[in-house]
């Protein structure tokens, strides 16, 4: 059984990692879609790297939680059969043990030099614009798709979809396409569809399924 598993920011909130878009989803008074674009950058990049470096200091305080621990021990059982797809930028899939992930909006602990184009990992802050260690110019910026930009490894995830058996989203709201637009991607192909979020999302009609509480029990339970 082919299966492709979307995850969105509701996976990683029981860990203690902010939602964008729940009751806590603004950063300092911004809404992401004000500060998660090229636009936003170029105007003031050292409040979008601030935004980044806070996120990226705070994710060695946060564990992965139950669901990630499930989808890992799903990744062992199912191999290649499994896609794992996440719009998280957190760590958290990688750290539970999850054996392959497709970081679809970008790495916190990657950046890319807007000079040389060279990607590398990154640990620290780049708000004081270290200079990138090809090049040498202070032109890194943090590893991540913003509005506007196209997200990575697009053919990969649509051949899967294309493939799939069943399609499982997991703590995501629907707002942000083309990762809202799966779900119908997929039923259009045959799979069958299921959704495990807190509340109902802005597509939770597409699903043929869904289910609703906390991810780190229902993913456990699903995956069981
Ligand atoms: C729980 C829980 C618990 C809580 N348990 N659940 C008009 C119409 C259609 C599209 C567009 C349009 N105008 C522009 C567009 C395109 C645009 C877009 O979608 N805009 C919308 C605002 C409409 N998209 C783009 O620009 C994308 N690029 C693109 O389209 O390129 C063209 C192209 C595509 C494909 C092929 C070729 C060309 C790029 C989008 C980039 C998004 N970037 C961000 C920032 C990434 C870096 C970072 O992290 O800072 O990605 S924005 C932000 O939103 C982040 C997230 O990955 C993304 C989605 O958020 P997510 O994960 O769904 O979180 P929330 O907070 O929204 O929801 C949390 C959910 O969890 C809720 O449902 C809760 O209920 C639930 N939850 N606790 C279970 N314990």
């Amino acid at each position: 059984m082919k299966v492709v598993v979307l995850t969105g920011a509701g996976i990683s909130a029981e860990s203690g990692v902010p939602t964008f878009r729940d009751a806590d989803g603004l950063w300092e008074g911004h809404r992401v879609e004000d500060v998660a674009t090229p636009e936003a950058y170029e105007a003031a990049p050292s409040v979008v790297q601030a935004f980044y470096d806070a996120r990226r200091a705070a994710l060695s305080a946060v564990d992965p939680n139950p669901a990630h621990d499930a989808l890992a021990r799903l990744g062992e059982v199912l191999g290649d059969d499994l896609l794992l797809v996440t719009q998280n930028i957190d760590d958290l899939h990688e750290r539970a043990g999850s054996p392959s992930v497709l970081h679809m909006h970008g790495e916190l602990l990657a950046a890319w030099c807007t000079a040389c184009g060279r990607r590398v990992r990154w640990a620290g802050a780049l708000g004081d614009q270290p200079p990138c260690p090809g090049c040498a110019a202070p032109a890194l910026r943090p590893d991540v798709v913003w509005f506007g930009e196209v997200p990575y490894e697009m053919d990969r995830i649509v051949d899967a979809l294309v493939e799939a058996d069943l399609f499982v989203s997991v703590g995501t709201s629907g707002a942000v396409y083309p990762a809202a637009g799966f779900v119908q991607q997929a039923r259009a192909y045959g799979a069958r569809t299921l959704e495990l979020n807190l509340q109902p999302s802005e597509g939770s009609r597409w699903f043929h399924e869904s289910r609703q509480g906390p991810a780190g029990l229902l993913v456990p339970e699903w995956v069981a």
